[in-house]
């Protein structure tokens, strides 16, 4: 066991410095090169309606955030060029060019319907952690063209910036986040280093002021408190508008003028980095500046990409504008004669079958290769624009296998059939289906060169774990997609492979097929078996169930399917449809399916194998379907260097993330090992770094050697608990207006702006109909195992919290409770076997010194609730209630705790984020008496503040300001002014009052007449 955690530290140590080695299994095109980013394809949704205003708003947006980038990099970055891919609803344009691989899948920057989770607001969507690329930039449209944009969030230029941050080198948000954080949202922290509350920043010198919103009354009045007491629950660090002594970040606010640069570590303190300030980013970055993670990107590390004097005419980028025209498919079938074994060449050809007659779109162009000691063209490339190209294209699918395997020729003869087309070869797809090494020249190896320079994008499909080690590559190169089938029972990868070819074009949603169900079953001669697939109210509309078996001619299955309302589906329905030749039985559906529980029933004559999928369509030209999208964390897993591989599922309707599901993953192992299923959480732990939005994530640790990991996500409603979000009232990042202006905040695409502020509450939507979605994940493999790797040693530690979190503390008591999400033993599977808990004086303290022996390691003599040795299973919730000192005379004490699990081979975890723990003699609570109303007019400017006063004390709140709307309707603002008195603000905190009372603020305070009705 102690080679296991000297090879863990090991690993750990070559993880660090090479963060961003892999990525995501969705293909990526842009490329960094002499300080010039290309390659970054913004996709606008075939739901946005024509607007050449918005293709030049893209442009400015690009064009502005070039000249930031460029500036906040320090000279280091800016972006070359940008393809627009624009829908296919929209008119074409012989200036267009055509997109190659290139889909609004794949693409960098999204303009689309909005999420409901974040809108009006822009995000970055981000599966893995700190360092790593994300998956799509998603903005509205209305938000690009929209004038208040700027107005209320800043230059776009800058906002892409922000989002770039995010996307490109996986930075988080330094802003407190009660939509993105709620767990761990915060907006004033105890700093130890000024001894006093501060919001939560970065960088230091904001000035902000303590507001509480009163949602009774839609107004904002002043905390009570002071910033060395604290405030009372609720208080908000309002950041105001005027702003002169920062000049970052831009992960923080994008909306002020002055802020140009990442937070930095430093000592120019306009740009220093708080590495104190509990926000999203300290919490995932261990701290790290942006500035820090930036550099230790792969783009500049070991000082690549240097600063360099670029023109600012250099700076603008080149814009190709983009649109599909036709799909063009060449299936490429591996028939050599290892093909004829356990039934693969039967499998391949009945799922070939199943995609020509009933997949296949019309108006897509397909053409057929097999090869095995040679390739030949079985069919050149034919548009599909009814039954009888269907049925030429299923006479052409290969009789029989034999022979040896050349993929370079076949690839090479693909290209060939592909450049047929009028449109030539850039963005055709070829789906390479192969069960084994190549034998016969050119190799792979030969041929990549042309395949790349021809612009194919190459599915490849392994089927089972003797195919060719380099399928992944070629999909990689490629920007295709890669498949594994284990021809196991349980899955049907092969019929998904052939069906995402038809996910390559520009297909519009209601055009799009839903696979509700994937799998296969092992039967026994004449068992019967039955399983039933949920159809729910977002599908219904052209539903085929499919069977394919794979012994005898004549079809040696029986089928029925039964409705919902009982009635029974079988071979005299008209839609049912027998091919004794491809061992295939598909059954249409006609009109629209009708919801609830479809059962099917399988009789088998022989024993074998019975391969079953279940699509539908889009209800309705308007109905958004509910769709699972999944990635994995690389299409090749360093496992001998100490990577798990994380599944990522993503739940939604439209563009509506679905919270609560059930998520489940099942992954197959080369050797003989039972798949492993495993639930994936939205949970914001282990491998899920954000909660509740829709991505659900977990890590597989439980490798079993060298080969294929393929998966299949089911998802379900998990007995109605799935919500599916509608709306998000609060706010995100924060618009800085002028208080005055807080009440009349306009709309942004029918969305009004969120109210800075208003506290966070449970995201708010419908519950999800009872649904089916089963699909293939995608595959994995796995080419070297650690030295003396056997399956079952515990190679993996406890993942590190990073969630860890003070609930809740007593001055009186004495006490802190301290809750966290557990690890798991290896990652985010089972238990840990104990935490270490350690206790530094201050957050400072514990970052120049993370060496637990300096501090104070937890014994049970600290310990009032809770059990450090015995850690609950992965994603339960850990509760620890411990004992602190409190000196004599202190009314404000502070520590800061971090804690660290082991497993029972004594794997360590990293260090988790340090969570502080503030203890108040005092804890402020609101006003419990209204003020008196006023009775003059407050005076016009306040007067001049005497520095060195004393702090205010909560019952001596000087001064406050209610707010109140007055009809529900109009929400016409009326400010009242009530009690004025001079300001005293502590000597430190003199940032407090810098401007912040004489500019807008100033002016809001007297704006407003005294209304007594609403006294
Ligand atoms: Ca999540
Ligand atoms: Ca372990």
């Amino acid at each position: 066991m102690a080679t296991g955690f000297k090879w863990v530290t090991m690993v750990l140590i070559v993880l660090s410095v090479s963060q961003c080695a892999d990525s995501l299994t969705r293909p990526s095109f842009i490329e960094f090169v002499d300080n010039g980013y290309s390659g970054i394809t913004v996709a606008i949704h075939n739901r946005v309606s024509e607007d050449q205003a918005l293709i030049d708003r893209i442009k400015y947006m690009f064009t502005e955030a070039s000249k930031y980038l460029y500036q906040a990099t320090q000279k280091r970055a800016y972006f070359r060029n940008v393809t627009i891919l624009i829908p296919k609803t929209w008119a074409s344009s012989p200036e267009y060019e055509l997109p190659g691989g290139l889909t609004f899948d794949s693409a960098d920057v999204i303009v689309a319907p909005p999420n409901p989770r974040w809108a009006p607001l822009q995000y970055t969507k981000q599966y893995e952690g700190c360092g790593r690329q994300g998956v799509h930039i998603h903005f509205m449209d209305a938000f690009l063209t929209d004038t208040n944009t700027e107005t209320f969030y800043g230059p776009l230029g800058r906002i892409l910036v922000h989002e770039w941050g995010h996307l490109r080198w996986g930075l988080f948000d330094e802003y407190p986040d009660a939509v993105g954080d709620p767990d761990y949202y915060q907006e004033y922290y105890f700093s130890q280093v000024t001894q006093q509350y501060e919001g939560v920043t970065c960088s230091y010198d904001y000035v902000g002021r303590p507001l509480i919103f009163l949602p009774e009354s839609f107004s904002y009045r002043d905390c009570a408190g002071s910033p060395n007491i604290g405030y009372e629950d609720g208080c908000i660090f309002f950041v105001l508008s005027g702003q002169s002594d920062v000049t970052s970040s831009i992960m923080f606010r994008t909306s002020l003028d002055p802020i140009i640069n990442f937070c930095n570590d430093t000592e120019e303190r306009d740009k220093q980095h708080n590495p104190h300030a509990p926000n999203k980013h300290n919490r995932l970055c261990n701290s790290k500046s942006n500035w820090e993670v930036i550099l230790d990107h792969d783009d500049f590390a070991g000082g690549s990409n240097p600063p360099r004097n670029i023109s600012e005419e250099d700076l603008v980028p080149t814009f190709t504008v983009v649109q599909h025209k036709d799909i063009r498919v060449v299936l490429l079938l591996d028939t050599s004669g290892s093909m004829d074994s356990h039934n693969k060449f039967t499998k391949m050809t009945s799922s070939a079958y199943n995609y020509l007659s009933s997949i296949v779109l019309d108006g897509s162009f397909v053409g057929i290769i097999e090869f095995n000691s040679n390739a030949n063209i079985l069919q050149t490339l034919v548009e599909v624009n009814g039954t009888e190209a269907r049925l030429g294209l299923t006479a052409a699918l290969p009789p029989k296998a034999e022979g040896w395997t050349a993929i370079g020729q076949g690839l090479l003869k693909a290209i060939e059939v592909l450049s047929d087309h009028e449109d030539g070869t850039q963005g055709g797809i070829i789906l390479l289906v192969s069960d084994g090494e190549e034998t016969h020249r050119p190799f792979v190896a030969d041929v990549m060169g042309d395949v790349i320079a021809s612009g194919v994008i190459v599915d490849t499909l392994a089927f089972g774990q003797q195919a060719s080690v380099l399928l992944p590559d070629i999909s990689k190169a490629t920007g295709g997609k890669t498949f594994f089938y284990s021809n196991e029972p349980g899955s049907n990868t092969l019929y998904e492979a052939f069906a995402a070819t038809m996910e390559r074009g520009d297909v519009i949603d209601s055009d799009k097929r839903v696979q509700l169900l994937g799998t296969s079953w092992s039967l026994e001669a004449d068992e019967t078996r039955t399983g039933g697939v949920f159809m729910d109210s977002t599908v219904g509309r052209k539903t085929e169930f499919s069977f394919s078996w794979t012994e005898k001619d004549n079809p040696s299955i029986e089928v029925t399917l039964q409705r919902p309302n009982g009635t029974i589906i079988d071979s005299s329905y008209d839609g049912f449809g027998e091919e004794p030749n491809f061992k295939t039985i598909i059954v249409k559906i006609e009109g629209q399916a009708e919801e609830g529980l479809w059962d099917y029933t399988v009789l088998s004559r022989h024993e074998q194998e019975v391969a079953i999928a279940v699509s539908s369509y889009p209800a309705s030209d308007d109905v958004d379907p509910i769709i699972v999208t999944s990635e994995l964390s690389g299409s090749i897993t360093a496992f001998e260097q100490g990577e798990p591989l994380v599944a990522y599922a993503e739940v939604r309707q439209g563009f509506k993330p679905m919270i609560n599901a059930n998520v489940t993953a099942t992954i197959e192992r080369p050797g003989s090992f039972e798949p492993i299923r495993l639930e994936l959480l939205d949970n914001g732990a282990g491998a899920d770094i954000t909660k509740n939005d829709g991505v659900y994530s977990r890590s597989f640790t439980e490798f079993t050697g060298i080969g294929y990991y393929g998966i299949r996500i089911d998802v379900n409603n998990n007995g109605g608990e799935a919500i599916i979000l509608e709306s998000n009232p609060y706010s995100k990042a924060r618009p800085i207006v002028p208080l005055d202006k807080i009440y009349d905040l306009p709309e942004i695409g029918g969305i009004r702006i969120p109210l800075p502020g208003a506290p966070p509450a449970e995201p708010t939507g419908t519950p999800a109909p009872a649904f089916s979605r089963g699909t293939s994940g995608g595959s994995s493999r796995v080419d070297a195992v650690p030295p003396g790797f056997a399956p079952g040693a515990d190679l993996f530690p406890p993942g590190d919290v990073l969630d860890l979190r003070v609930k809740e503390t007593s001055f009186q008591d004495k006490t802190v409770a301290l809750v966290w999400t557990a690890p798991g033993d290896d990652l985010d599977n089972g238990a840990a076997s104990r935490y270490e808990v350690i206790r530094a004086e201050s957050v400072p303290a514990w970052q120049s010194d993370p060496t637990p022996e300096s501090h104070l390691i937890l014994n049970s003599s600290h310990v009032l609730e809770g059990d450090p040795s015995a850690p609950q299973e992965f994603g339960s919730r850990e509760e620890l209630l411990v004992l602190v000192p409190v000196p004599k005379g202190a009314s404000v004490v502070s520590y800061t705790f971090v804690l660290r699990a082991f497993d029972d081979a004594g794997n360590p975890s990293g260090f988790s984020n340090a969570a502080q723990a503030v203890l108040r003699e005092y804890v402020p609570q609101p006003p419990t008496t209204k003020p008196p109303p006023a009775t003059t007019p407050p005076p016009a400017t306040r007067p001049p503040q005497p520095a060195g006063t004393t702090p205010h004390q909560p019952e001596g709140l000087s001064w406050q300001i209610a707010l109140i709307v007055i009809g529900s309707v109009a929400a016409v603002l009326v400010l009242i002014v009530v009690g004025i008195a001079a300001f005293k603000f502590s000597k430190s905190k003199d940032k407090n009052v810098k401007q912040s009372y004489d500019g807008e603020v100033g002016k809001g305070d007297v704006r407003g007449t005294y209304n007594p009705t609403f006294a």
